[in-house]
């Protein structure tokens, strides 16, 4: 490369020269032009500010980007966890915009209250692609999302729902992380296509944790006892959560129909054991899209401004012959 930058100067000098010493008339000398680096995975500074470990969804995206740094031998993962506070977050993004990364790959744990960390990556040049959740900020203020489509999987939860309550009934839904954009894009799709005879008499909040979940339910299980017919339950760990709570309340399997995102293990085995009746799937494994989009970038390619991952439902008939096969 550099002999092949010094050859384009000698020549681009001897040219200059040349025209010079000619006549007036000497036909004016083209600029050289700029040699354009190309970038491979050995020079590539990644950052990812993780939102946190919540779930198990998460720990599998946080492996997935790190064991793919490793296969695809990037120079330097810049690895943090917010533990789900956006403030956190926003502090990794600029401390990753001031060390000059070559791509910052940003799950959001929230939509709102990015214009202006992203605005500084977007005057420092970093390139951005918004990962797993989505943004609200104006699409001009980063490069690409790679993600779920989570509008699609609410809307394959409520048909799930609807199918396992085909006269109607009642359910509550366990709702994921507020203002996150899986949350907010799965009840949306969910009330989207959710059957006329079927209420949602109470949605609460377990943040997408376990931990979380099981106070919640058991609230939950208080305040409407046996009205409740199923359960929209916006993640596996927190299924899992409030099975527990469930168990706990003497409740068998199946009592009450249990729909989850994700295909956890975890989810998995609740639908073995009969808890669950159908998981929606949502992939975290998106390493090796995030590497090779970020090189992408960095070449300034064209990118896709949208790219969604493409998934599927789980039944608990497949449940047994699929779960050693699951990598998460
Ligand atoms: O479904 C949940 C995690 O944003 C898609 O976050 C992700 C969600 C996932 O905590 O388990």
């Amino acid at each position: 490369m550099l002999r092949l930058k010094k050859l384009i100067l000698i020549i681009a000098v001897g040219a200059l020269a040349l025209a010079a010493c000619g006549e007036a008339a000497a036909p004016a000398v083209e600029e050289p032009a700029p040699v354009q680096e190309t970038f491979t995975y050995g020079d590539m500074v990644l950052c990812y500010p993780q939102l946190g470990a919540e779930s198990d969804w998460r720990t599998a995206n946080s492996a997935s980007i790190k064991t793919e740094a490793e296969n695809y031998g990037i120079k330097q993962l810049i690895f943090s966890d917010a533990q789900q506070k956006q403030e956190n977050q926003i502090s990794a993004v600029r401390s990753c915009i001031q060390q000059g990364v070559s791509v910052i790959a940003l799950p959001p744990v929230v939509e709102d209250g990015w214009d202006a960390v992203l605005t500084e990556a977007k005057d420092a040049g970093i390139p951005v692609i918004i990962v797993d959740r989505s943004v609200s900020a104006d699409p001009s203020l980063y490069d690409v999302h790679l993600g779920s489509d989570m509008f699609l999987e609410g809307q394959r939860a409520a048909d799930e729902i609807n199918r396992l309550l085909p006269d109607g009934g009642n359910i509550i839904e366990i709702y994921g992380t507020v203002g996150s954009g899986a949350a907010e894009g799965r009840a949306q799709g969910f009330r989207d296509r959710l059957n006329d005879n079927i209420t949602i008499l109470d949605s609460q909040t377990g943040n997408f944790t376990r931990a979380e979940a099981i106070p919640v339910t058991e609230a939950l299980l208080k305040k409407h006892g046996d009205q409740i017919d199923g359960m929209f339950v916006h993640n596996d760990d927190m299924a899992i959560g409030s099975i527990e709570a469930l168990k706990s309340a003497g409740y068998k399997p199946g009592e009450i129909m249990i729909v989850s995102v994700d295909g956890t293990r975890g989810g998995f085995q609740a639908m073995i054991d009969g808890w669950i009746q159908a998981v929606v799937e949502c992939n975290p494994l998106l390493g090796p899209q995030v590497i090779e989009i970020a090189l992408a970038l960095m070449n300034g390619e064209n990118v896709e401004p949208e790219i969604l991952t493409d998934e599927t439902v789980y039944y608990p008939e497949q449940a047994e012959e699929l779960l050693p096969g699951r990598q998460y």
